[in-house]
């Protein structure tokens, strides 16, 4: 039978299971990378589990979300990190070497392997022909204590792409936006995005990489591109041509659905606030003032891209009221852009150049003013995601964004013209050689393993492990919610938040404190009371991999989600720590629904483990509704469980 790509990388690592759709599969892993602010968790989790070594291939801790260090927290989880990984025979990425997904595609990703990271821009690596895919803490942990991963096999979508960009002003950035434009936050959800066409072969691998990093915002499981000539260059400049292989799509491979893209017929687009499917033309846009400008994150750094802004910027002079912040992605591109004149033109230009992180697009610094517009290349613009609430967030490629902070406004960059924009803009090609200076990447060693003493400081608390499933839930509605509701919303992150992230009670205070403006007290009287329900819309939990939106809740008593749908990790993440992910059957029932209700879901063991549908009485309503779960059998046992720990510790892996 004729496959495509996802099939056949699949099919390699199988090691249960029928590739058929909706099957659980179980598959071998290659490699599992952690980042610092899911990582401290994983790393905790992976050590309470009590196994001496990792038993994946390769395993990665990078460093580089959490690296401001305003007092003690964040370099306690560096140091508590790097003892784990020599304790465990993981390599360590130091602080300053640089974005997980960049580096990870520069020195580990290889084409048909397998990749699980604990960051929802895993499926960056897809850009190199992998199946990479985005998963909690707890996942990768068990993972890397030997267990295969499970998942449920997704539809195969392939995005045919034709023609080719338009050059110099339409970039891999556009591709990526034109489809969120079309298919939504929501449209990817449960699919394995492939990419085939003739016009691929016009797109280096960091281009490629650009479009799978932003997958992740469609929903999708991973996204990926065949392996073919480009990614053999881009290899070999690397200095590691023997990792290439060919991977391609059979002849007349099956695919569940296909979409087509004209790449000559794309234009510049432009997301707007706050959400990444709010794409227009940036033309519809033009003449709207733009107060800062952020170039970089894991979406678009990588030296071609760095290398086209600093040919923009080249001789001019950043606009008088705008702040343009750039982060190369990593020390490798830092170190290229600082071996040629691109990083003095960026300082002539008067760019604010930061370290090699994940900075403002987590909201580590950089924030936006009151009110301000500020446009970035990066992948996400949820509300108040920036740190600052009423900033007007909008996402666009390098080149629009490095044109906007020279004009202080958005600029219609394709029917404008050359003679209009009156800048030149550079094509830069991927580099035959990149500079390869492996140094702050500490590599695991034998003699180290199972005897290091893990650092400990003392913001890193126990993981809190919930008990077992009561019968009978009588809980009240804390909250509800609409739609898309992300798991910034629920356990946003920011400068303030994120030296938490080894410390659940503590963090547990800010669960829903951005937009939403607080929530743990109201939880903790109900907790004395049976605990808390959540009630949402569609596609609850989209965003980021952290486990902590799921781990928080359930520290303050959080017994069920109700919602009409949910993203794949947050409910991975939700099973992961006993939150019973209920689906109304039909959603207008939520309309009766209402904050401060109380519900009792009788019989809920019986539900769980049998086909039978949870009865939801709303006390006091004299009313009832349906909900029903879509667990398999593993799930059901480890919500029974109280979490996939406590299931996990009964288990030999
Ligand atoms: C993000 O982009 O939201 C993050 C921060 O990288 C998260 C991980 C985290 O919350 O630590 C992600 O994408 O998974
Ligand atoms: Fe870091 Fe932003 Fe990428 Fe998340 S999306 S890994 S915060 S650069």
């Amino acid at each position: 039978m004729p496959l495509n790509i996802a099939q056949k990388i699949l099919q390699a690592h199988k090691v249960y299971g029928e590739l058929a759709r909706g099957n659980v599969i179980g598959l071998k892993v290659d490699e599992v990378y952690t980042q610092d602010a899911t990582g401290t968790m994983a790393w905790l989790q992976f050590e309470a589990m009590g196994i001496d070594c990792v038993k994946v291939p390769l395993a990665v801790s990078y460093v580089d979300h959490n690296m401001m260090q305003a007092n003690h927290m964040n370099a306690d989880d560096h140091a508590f990190l790097q003892s784990a990984a020599v304790r465990f025979g993981s390599y360590f990425s130091k602080p300053g070497n640089g974005i997980c997904h960049q580096v990870n595609v520069e020195r580990f990703a290889k084409p048909g392997n397998i990749v699980l990271g604990t960051d929802s821009h895993t499926p960056t690596n897809g850009g190199m022909g992998m199946i990479a895919i985005g998963v909690g803490g707890l996942d990768a942990a068990v993972v890397m204590a030997g267990a295969p991963y499970e998942i449920t096999m997704p539809k195969v979508v392939l995005v045919r792409l034709t023609g080719s960009l338009r050059r110099p002003w339409v970039m891999a950035m556009d591709v990526i936006l034109e489809l969120l434009r079309r298919l939504t936050v929501k449209g990817g959800v449960g699919k394995i995005i492939e990419y085939g066409g003739d016009g691929i072969k016009g797109l280096s691998l960091t281009e490629r990489a650009t479009i799978t990093n932003m997958g992740a915002e469609l929903g999708a499981t991973t996204s990926v591109f065949p392996s073919d000539e480009n990614t053999r260059k881009f290899l070999k400049a690397q200095g590691r041509e023997a990792d290439w292989i060919e991977l391609q799509a059979d002849e007349n491979a099956q695919y569940d659905e296909i979409i087509e893209v004209n790449l000559t017929e794309l234009e510049p687009m432009i997301a707007r606030p706050h959400s990444p499917d709010n794409v227009v033309k940036v033309k519809e846009l033009a003449g709207l003032k733009v107060e800062q400008v952020c170039i970089g994150s894991c979406t678009n750094s990588s030296y071609q891209a760095m290398s086209t802004v600093a040919g923009i910027l080249k001789g001019r002079t950043v606009h008088r009221d705008v702040n343009l912040l750039i982060n190369p992605g990593s020390k490798q591109v830092y170190e290229m852009i600082s071996s040629n004149d691109s990083l003095m033109h960026m300082l002539s230009a008067g760019a604010r150049v930061l370290e090699s992180a994940c900075g403002p697009c987590i909201g580590m610094g950089g924030a936006p003013g009151t009110g301000q517009v500020s446009v970035r290349t990066y992948n996400r613009n949820f509300h108040g995601r920036s740190g600052t609430k009423d900033a007007g967030v909008y996402l666009a490629s390098p080149v629009s964004c490095a044109i906007f902070a020279l004009k202080g406004e958005i600029v219609d960059t394709l029917t404008a013209t050359d003679a209009n924009v009156q800048i030149e803009v550079p094509i830069i090609a991927e580099p035959d050689t990149y500079m390869v200076r492996d140094n702050m990447l500490l590599p695991p060693s034998a003699e180290n393993v199972g005897v290091e003493t893990i650092k400990r400081g003392p913001n890193i608390k126990e993981v809190p492990v919930k008990d077992a499933l009561e019968d009978e839930v009588q809980a009240a509605v804390l909250i509800k919610l609409g739609n898309n509701i992300t798991t910034d919303d629920i356990m946003p992150a920011g400068a303030k938040v994120l030296p938490y992230r080894s410390n659940i009670p503590a963090m547990a205070d800010f669960v829903f404190s951005g937009v939403y403006g607080g929530f743990a007290k109201k939880a903790s009287v109900a907790k004395e009371k049976g605990g808390g329900i959540i009630v949402a819309g569609e596609n609850y939990g989209q965003g980021s991999s952290r486990e902590h939106a799921a781990m928080a809740p359930m520290y303050l008593g959080i017994k069920a989600v109700i919602a009409q749908s949910f993203a794949r990790i947050h409910r991975a993440n939700l099973i992961n720590f006993g939150i019973l992910p209920l689906i109304a059957e039909q959603a207008i029932d939520l309309d009766n629904v209402e904050t401060g209700d109380r519900l009792i879901i009788k019989n809920v063991k019986d539900c769980l483990m049998s086909t039978q549908k949870y009865t939801v009485l709303v006390e006091g309503k004299n009313s009832s509704f349906i909900c029903q779960t879509d667990l398999n059998e593993k799930e059901s046992a480890v919500i029974l469980k109280g979490g996939l720990l406590p299931y996990t510790r009964e288990r030999a892996l």
